[in-house]
């Protein structure tokens, strides 16, 4: 059997894209239409064997896990969110840094509802993170502004990412404690790693050797 020779990699609009976009040109692949502006998901390149998706952040992991995308770039705090040993990931191509980090008032405040509660969209990491400390939290699921949370009384702290801090500060919070130094990392679905690997390695080298270049 002739073996496949075709390569899906997924992406996300949004902030990763602009950095993976000068990656993948580093390693020789170039998108035929502008993915941050058009409305395709699925976009050719220059090389015809390879195509590109265009999937929301967190679902990066979830079509290469599957093998929907043989590989993809996608942020740690997304891959520590959806599970570790599912896919390679072979590179950390250090783009779209950031901090994960508990944040909350200034002022210190006593629970007021017994038990802390920390407001999050990465439940997984954030329950990893005081269980690995033996700290009992309640932990709320959000999806989004976080940072209104602890300002309504909904929650005592959040976990979130922060870049220059300007999001927290102009909520009255602080940073209280570093969970992880975030980037961005190229994934690799096991399968395809061994059975495209003559398309898939040269590609992982290119991009090495971009970063080193950086
Ligand atoms: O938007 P959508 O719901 O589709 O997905 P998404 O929000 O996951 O995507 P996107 O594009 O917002 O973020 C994608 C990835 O970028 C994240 O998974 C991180 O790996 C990475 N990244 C790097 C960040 C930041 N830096 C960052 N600063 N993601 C989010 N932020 C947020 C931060 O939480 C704060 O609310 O940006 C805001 C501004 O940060 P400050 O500290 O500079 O004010
Ligand atoms: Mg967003």
């Amino acid at each position: 059997m002739k073996p496949d020779a075709s390569l899906t990699i997924a992406l996300a609009k949004g902030r990763i894209l602009d950095e993976a976009l000068p990656v993948l040109a580093g390693a020789g692949i170039f998108p035929t239409q502008d993915p941050g502006t058009t409305r395709k998901l699925i976009l050719a390149t220059n090389l015809p064997h390879v195509r590109i998706i265009i999937v929301r952040a967190t679902d990066v992991p979830t079509y290469v896990a599957y093998g929907a995308a043989d590989l993809g770039i996608a942020g740690k705090d997304v891959l520590m969110e959806y599970n570790n040993n599912v896919v390679y990931e072979p590179l950390d191509l250090g783009i779209a840094r950031c901090r994960m980090v508990l944040a909350g008032p200034k002022r210190t405040l006593q629970p007021v509802h017994g038990r802390l509660r920390v407001a999050t969209k990465y439940v997984n990491t954030t329950r990893d993170y005081f269980a690995g400390q033996g700290r009992q939290v309640e932990i709320i699921r959000l999806y989004g502004s976080m940072e209104l949370a602890p300002v309504l009384g909904l929650a005592d702290y959040i976990v979130d990412l922060m870049d220059t801090g300007n999001t927290l500060k102009a909520n009255g919070l602080v940073p209280l404690e570093t969970i992880a130094e975030i980037s961005s990392r190229v994934i690799v679905n096991k399968a395809a790693m061994k059975m495209k690997h003559d398309q898939i390695q040269p590609l992982l080298d290119k991009m090495a050797l971009w970063k080193k270049g950086k």
